[in-house]
């Protein structure tokens, strides 16, 4: 077959070009076939040559497999570039339809994953980026770096309003005040039910924010989950400000790309908390869909200040969502690394997450990150102030690098940490 697609000998310039990473598993007979089809199907090219088509257009626009990595008869990795002139400024959908969209579809493959994406920054630099980013976030807080402890209000769905508040306003005083948590969000399908209509919850979440301020001078967090149109996310927002909120929530890939950056654009002065719900059907499979770190480059260009990407137990048994070190490792570096003008991204480590795993998170992934504990803080024996004066405990011992179940215990007992010792000798 020609070289138009397939050149392994072609200089993929990495400033003038996209380069995308795919892994393909394909019919036996069909991976010589596909390291043409793909760049084909998605820059220039379809089923058959057409009467349009011109050596210029291929010249210039042609996307290219540049680099084969076969790992079976039916399974390779392949290195696609992309020249520059195939995107449009500031157009993530744009983006994703052109190397993530068709070539899902074809019928040569059987599977295909996005692991990951190389892009300009002459590109890089036309996007929003976020506005405030782990400094951003500091700075509202009044520190100088995390790790920053959180939670989210928990049963996920049900109390009213004044209870919801009032569970907020618990974790976050702890059972003294000083020793609760900094940061509170609501659950992800959390928005304006009848059960706990928006602006009655963030009213009152709100002046228990300020009655922490006025009894403990602590700046706290709360993350108000606006999810919804457009239009709705857009007056929320606009409540939130009203209220004197510190932070908005949005459920990132149910809202999709474009909804993010207009909120972004909108700029209410406030960091945008992305909860990624539904991102699994997407992430989970290693061998078809797209990589968490890939989604994490876009939402960082979509403007967003702290995303979720998991805890790092994976398989370990102690998380609840399923992703592993190396996976969460790789979105994070995408998130805080250098990248063009843009300002970084902050890490939120989330699900599943107790006293007992949270100095394994720590130690992984501090001090740039925001570990959320739900069940972790509201399961605790003695209520919702005290699991969140635990967790800070839990906090504490592992930044003077206590993290061991044993270690952790007698650290506690040692430093009378009392809500420590009855989450780990009665929680389950
Ligand atoms: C965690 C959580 C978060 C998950 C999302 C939940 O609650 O509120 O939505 O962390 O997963 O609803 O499960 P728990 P991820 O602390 O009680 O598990 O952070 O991986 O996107
Ligand atoms: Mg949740």
């Amino acid at each position: 077959m020609d070289k138009e697609f397939y050149n392994e000998d072609f200089n993929a310039d990495p400033d003038a070009n996209v380069i995308v990473d795919f892994k393909v598993i394909v019919p036996k007979g069909n991976l010589n076939r596909v390291y043409h089809e793909i760049p084909a199907e998605s820059s220039v090219g379809t089923w058959q040559r057409v009467a349009a088509m011109t050596d210029d257009i291929l010249r210039k626009l042609s996307a290219k497999t540049f680099q084969v990595e076969k790992l079976s008869d039916t399974e390779a990795k392949l290195k696609v570039a992309y020249p520059l002139e195939l995107f449009e400024a500031n157009n993530i959908p744009q983006m994703l339809s052109l190397f993530a969209g068709n070539v899902y579809g074809m019928n040569s493959l059987e599977y295909l994953r996005v692991n990951d994406v190389h892009i300009p920054n002459e590109l890089i630099n036309t996007f929003p980026g976020p506005a405030h980013g782990p400094k951003g976030i500091y700075d509202i807080i009044g520190i100088d770096q995390g790790p920053i402890l959180g939670t989210i209000v928990k049963p996920k769905l049900g109390s009213p309003p004044d209870v919801h508040a009032k569970t907020t306003y618990d974790a976050w005083r702890g059972v003294d005040g000083t020793s609760g948590i900094t940061w509170v969000k609501d659950d992800e399908p959390q928005t304006d039910q009848d059960f706990c209509r928006f602006e009655d919850r963030i009213g009152r979440v709100l002046e228990y924010a300020d009655q922490i301020k006025s009894e403990t001078g602590r700046q706290v967090i709360y993350a108000a989950n606006i999810t919804g149109s457009i239009s709705t996310m857009m007056k929320r927002a606009d409540y939130v400000v009203d209220q004197g909120g510190k932070c908005l929530m949005i459920d990132v890939v149910t809202t999709g790309f474009s909804a993010v950056q207009h909120i972004r654009e909108q700029d209410y002065g406030l960091p945008i908390h992305a909860h990624r719900a539904m991102h699994g059907a997407l992430t989970r499979h290693h061998d078809h869909g797209i990589h968490m770190k890939v989604l994490a480059l876009m939402y960082r260009l979509a403007g967003v200040d702290g995303i979720h990407t998991g805890t790092i137990f994976g398989k370990m048994g102690y998380g609840k969502i399923e992703e592993d070190k190396e996976e969460v490792l790789s979105s994070n570096k995408k998130l805080m690394g250098d990248l063009g003008n843009m300002k970084q991204v902050i890490p939120i480590a989330s699900g599943g997450v107790g006293v007992r795993n949270i100095g394994k998170i720590i130690d992984a992934l501090a001090p740039h990150v925001v570990i959320t504990a739900g069940g972790g803080i509201h399961g605790h024996p003695d209520g919702s102030a005290a699991g969140a004066t635990a967790m800070n405990q839990a906090k504490d011992a592992a930044l003077q690098g206590v993290i061991e179940d044993d270690a952790l215990l007698q650290w506690a007992k040692d430093n009378e940490a009392v809500e420590l010792v009855k989450a780990l000798t009665n929680q389950s």
